[in-house]
Parts: C-alpha cells; sequence; structure tokens
C-alpha cells in the first residue's frame, strides 16, 4: 500500500461465535536515501531549480561572498540558493501566502512585495471582486475578520509572521538591518516573490483548524501558488485536511513546518498539520544548524516510514520583526518555523522556473534533490 491514513470499518453481520480481531500494519523497508530524524536531508535551491527547468544551466555554483553585502548569507548558502539567483530566478510573479500571525505590511523590506488584490478597491466598503472578503487588498486577518491582516501588538507571537514573510520574500534592496554605518542587508530566499498575509493566529499563538482552513482556501481562491504553514499542535483536524485537499487539486503547494517538539515529547513523527505530509498533501520541513548541518534538539524527527520530509535552516537566523513606524527592524529566532518559510522561498523559485509544475512534481523535485550529506543529530 502507499503511505497514507487509512480507516478500516468493522460490524457485526451474522452468527454469535466470540473471536478476536488483529490489524497489524508493518512499514515498508525504508528506502536507503531516507532517514528517520532528518528525512530525505537538506534542501537545494540549485539542484531543485535546475530539475525544475530540466536543464543543467546552473553548473557555476559558486556561493555568496562577502561582497554580497547579506547579513543572512550563511542560510542563503547552506540552501545553495546563489547559483538560482545568478540564472534570475527570484521568486517574480509567484505569490507565497504566509498563514500566521500576521505580517507587517509597512516594514521597508517587506511593503514593496506584498501582494496586492487587483480586482478590490481598498476603503471603499465594497467586495469588488465578490470573494465575500470587503476591502482585502493585502490579504485576511480570519482572527479578527477584517481586511487588515498586520500583527495584533497584543499576541504573544506578533512576530511570528513578520519574520516568516522575511525569510521567503524579504526584497534585495539594500536596506541596512543595523545602521547607516552598516552595509549589511538581509533578504529573502524569493526577493521577488509577492507574500499575501492571511492571519490565522491570534492571541497566545494559537492557530485555530477551522480559520487555518478557510486561510487555505482564501490563498487558494485569490491566487497563491505556495502557502506556508509555520504552526501546528498534536492534533489531527479534518477541516485541515480537507483544505489542504482543495489546494493540492488547483495546483497550490504546502510547505509546513515539522514541529518543536523533540526535546519536550519525544514525538516519533511531524506534528499536524505537518503530518499530512504523509499524505502526500505538502511537505514537513525540519530545522538544522547554520552552518554546521547539526538537526536541531527540538526538531520533530521524520519518522520511519518514508515521507515527504526535508530540512532547511532554522537556528538562530535574522529576519524581519514588526516596526515602530518608519523603521525597519530585525530579530533572531530558532525554530521549524524558520526553516518551513526557506523551503517556501525555494519552491518560489521553482515556480518561476517553471510554472507548470503541479505539487506532486514538486515534491518529487524536492525530495529527490535534496542533500543527506554531513548532517548530524545535535547532541543536547
Ligand atoms: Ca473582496
Ligand atoms: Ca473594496
Ligand atoms: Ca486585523
Ligand atoms: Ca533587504
Amino acid at each position: 500500500m502507499s503511505a497514507g491514513t487509512y480507516y478500516l470499518g468493522v460490524n457485526s453481520f451474522a452468527d454469535d461465535t466470540p473471536y478476536n480481531l488483529s490489524i497489524l500494519a508493518t512499514p515498508t523497508a525504508p528506502t536507503e536515501r531516507f532517514n528517520s530524524l532528518f528525512g530525505y536531508g537538506l534542501v537545494d535551491a540549485a539542484a531543485a531549480v535546475a530539475a525544475a527547468t530540466g536543464k543543467q544551466l546552473l553548473d557555476a555554483a559558486d556561493p555568496l561572498t562577502s561582497a554580497a553585502n547579506l547579513n543572512n548569507i550563511g542560510e542563503l548558502n547552506l540552501l545553495n540558493v546563489a547559483p538560482a539567483w545568478k540564472a534570475g530566478y527570484t521568486g517574480k510573479g509567484v505569490v507565497v501566502a504566509v498563514l500566521d500571525s500576521g505580517v507587517d505590511l509597512g516594514h521597508p523590506d517587506l511593503r514593496n512585495n506584498i501582494w496586492r488584490n487587483p480586482k478590490e478597491i481598498p476603503g471603499d466598503g465594497i467586495d469588488n471582486d465578490g470573494n465575500q472578503k470587503t476591502d482585502d487588498v493585502n490579504g485576511w486577518d480570519f482572527v479578527d475578520n477584517d481586511a487588515n491582516p498586520s500583527p495584533n501588538l497584543r499576541d504573544s507571537e506578533q512576530n511570528h509572521g513578520t519574520d516568516v514573510a522575511g525569510i521567503i520574500g524579504a526584497k534585495r534592496n539594500g536596506i541596512d538591518i543595523n545602521s547607516p554605518n552598516n552595509t549589511l542587508e538581509m533578504n529573502g530566499v524569493a526577493y521577488d516573490a509577492q507574500i499575501m498575509p492571511v492571519r490565522v493566529a491570534g492571541f497566545g499563538g494559537r492557530s485555530q483548524p477551522d480559520n487555518v482552513a478557510a486561510g487555505i482556501r482564501y490563498a487558494v481562491d485569490n491566487g497563491a501558488n505556495v502557502i506556508n504553514m509555520s504552526f501546528g499542535g498534536q492534533f489531527a483536524s479534518p477541516e485541515e485536511r480537507e483544505a489542504l485537499k482543495y489546494a493540492k487539486e488547483k495546483g497550490v503547494f504546502v510547505v509546513m513546518a515539522a514541529g518543536n517538539d523533540r526535546d519536550k515529547l519525544n514525538p516519533s513523527e511531524p506534528n499536524f498539520p505537518a503530518f499530512y505530509a504523509f499524505d502526500n498533501l505538502g511537505i514537513a520541513v525540519g530545522a538544522v544548524t547554520t552552518p554546521g548541518k547539526q538537526v536541531t534538539t527540538f526538531s520533530n524527527p521524520a519518522g520511519p516510514i518514508p515521507t515527504n520530509f526535508v530540512v532547511a535552516p532554522g537556528h538562530e537566523g535574522i529576519s524581519t520583526v514588526p516596526i515602530k513606524p518608519g523603521k525597519g527592524t530585525y530579530d533572531i529566532f530558532s525554530g521549524t518555523s524558520m526553516a518551513a518559510p526557506y523551503v517556501a522561498g525555494v519552491v518560489a523559485l521553482m515556480l518561476q522556473a517553471n510554472p507548470k509544475l503541479t505539487p506532486d512534481e514538486i515534491l518529487k523535485i524536492l525530495t529527490e534533490t535534496a542533500k543527506p550529506e554531513g548532517i548530524t543529530p545535535a547532541v543536547s
């Protein structure tokens, strides 16, 4: 049987002889390349983009140097993005929805990459495009049910969505991260992609399954090509799973954080919704350190059964956070929440290179081009 979730129904039919019923599920032998901790390994942006185009155009694989003036150069080089950028793939024309705690629409490193609903007139109180959302010019807030998907400063995880958005698509614009005396900037993996902010997590950082399902459907119906979901927990959600199926049917690829519970709960698999990677409904992403490629102590493992699981940088990386008006701000975070958007950014590069890729083709390329070499378990 192929990997997936199965349901068995047993009903009494006739007779009254007592008996015991046993059901046994034995995983088939893992493929040699698959590791139960880090799955297929570290995502390789250049190899993934090359596979997306079907051409060997990325042989000039020089890593970024200090001349690029990038603060997040370590993460970008770990992902091998330089050859993809050099070949002209920067996410242009690709829309990546960030289902999260909201995105700072005015951050100087993000504001020119925020998605704009072309069919909606702002502030006229009319749902011009008839999508049941009034004045949704930059996405939607499913927590407060309003047209402003900015973070709420009451939220305990107010930084989260803006950080995720920056990893995907902070602009290549020369904006200094520290002061006018310093020329280091941070750039997203897909620095010309558009970010569609969809707020699904509110006060306390919790995302509600019905908000998530509605957020997925909104993103799909309004032009997203990729959806990033950097959240999760222990409980399955049929609504989320149905929405993920809808995304796949409509050709939208979903990237999900594996979870940060390994050093607390010792899970054997990714959290939900990343667990649905088992059903080929997206990819689960664990976190490694930069530059050491150690699997972080918190990162949920891939599990013993081969599934769509890769790793990306998710340890003490810099990105954008909400600002005081007119002032760009950055901070450093760790988590599989940070690893997932690196992969979402790579998918944006792939889709610019080949917009016709289906979700199944993207899964195949990401897992086949990921590199297990040099990844080590963290010693905690
Ligand atoms: Ca509308
Ligand atoms: Ca309107
Ligand atoms: Ca709002
Ligand atoms: Ca920048």
